[in-house]
């Protein structure tokens, strides 16, 4: 992402909150922040993203935001769903730190001064986990599950992946690309950024007060696609050729062994080839590995593209003294 609004050196924190449907809980929520931020001192905005709701939550976001300059509101022409509604409000953050959490009162807006004090104490984020939720059992069973097949995954400790109320380093949620439903995931492609400094704190939840939740039961099924996803993009998207050359290799190597095999006793022995099935499996092999090898070449391809732009790296810091610009072409 680049062309992202200039963060601003006085102020503390942004809180971006993707909402769908939540007329009735935002006023609230943004008492809450308010309370909570004037209580410590911290200089905030509130991103307000509206994505394509169909009930009062814009006019509720314009009068919000009429009567507190503070308060800032992003329409989106559709619903997009959440992790785009997040990247548009992290685009658009220019706090030192960012804030997420939902809109619908689940999460307590006392608990940032404390995240904030974590990330003050040298962390790139902090995850917040509700340690007693207050959901009901059929959605606290799988989300256990899909949280501990993440941790495994992952490697990452963090108990609670998918809770909305998380704050970062400004930096942080800059550099992480979300689409599709990564939200769940944003610990991990932050992770993967070298954004290592992950912290945790159990946060009070609380039960929904209006409206009910946007998200049922195929959220595992999709949780789950995108964790391979996840995890494909962060060891292989530099690389496609090691995954797909070493797969297509073994299914190529196979496929020619077993025909090999075939066409020997078949030249030498005369042993007919109707009745055999191995024929089929090495034939399919053979197809099969050419294919992922083409995949491969083709993903090669598009990284040689992306490495042209140079989109993808991040430079931390640097040290010495600058050269001048065409020396540093010159020596390319
Ligand atoms: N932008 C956006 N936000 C969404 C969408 N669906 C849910 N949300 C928000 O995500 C947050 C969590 O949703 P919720 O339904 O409470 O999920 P649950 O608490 O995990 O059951 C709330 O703030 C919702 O407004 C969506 O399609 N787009
Ligand atoms: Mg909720």
């Amino acid at each position: 992402m680049q062309d992202l609004t200039p963060i601003s050196p006085d102020l503390n924190l942004s809180v971006v909150v993707p909402a769908f449907e939540e007329a009735e809980s935002l006023p609230e929520l943004v008492d809450g922040i308010r309370a909570a931020c004037g209580a410590v001192g911290l200089s905030f905005e509130v991103l307000l993203v509206n994505d394509g709701s169909k009930d009062d939550t814009w006019p509720v976001i314009e009068r919000l935001s009429a009567t507190d300059d503070r308060v800032k509101g992003i329409r989106l022409k559709r619903n997009y769903g959440k992790s785009a509604a997040l990247s548009i409000g992290f685009q658009a953050a220019a706090g030192e730190y960012v804030v997420t959490m939902d809109a619908d009162l689940q999460d307590d807006p006392t608990e940032i001064p404390a995240l904030i004090e974590i990330l003050r104490d040298g962390h790139d984020l902090v995850s917040g986990w509700k340690k007693k939720r207050r959901d009901p059992v059929s959605k606290r069973i799988p989300s256990r599950f899909f949280n501990f097949v993440t941790r495994v995954m992952t490697g990452i400790p963090l108990h609670d992946f998918n809770c909305g109320l998380k704050a970062y380093r400004s930096e942080v949620v800059k550099s992480v690309t979300l689409y599709g439903e990564l939200h769940r995931y944003i610990p991990v492609l932050a992770y993967y950024e070298g954004y290592d400094r992950i912290a945790e704190k159990p946060v009070n939840h609380r039960v929904r007060k209006y409206g009910r939740t946007k998200f049922g039961m195929e959220r595992y099924l999709r949780g789950f696609l995108d964790l391979l996803t996840v995890q494909f993009l962060t060891r292989f998207a530099s690389r496609p050729m090691h995954f797909f050359g070493s797969v297509g290799s073994l299914a190529f190597v196979g496929g020619f062994a077993i025909s090999l095999y075939l066409s020997i006793e078949k030249l030498a022995y005369g042993r007919p080839l109707s009745d055999r099935p191995m024929l089929l499996l090495g034939a399919l092999l053979l197809l099969l590995g050419a294919q992922m090898f083409l995949g491969g070449l083709l993903g090669e391809m598009i990284i040689r593209e992306r490495v042209a732009r140079q989109s993808d790296v991040i430079v931390a810091e640097r040290t010495g003294k600058p050269v001048a610009m065409s020396r540093e072409v010159d020596e390319r």
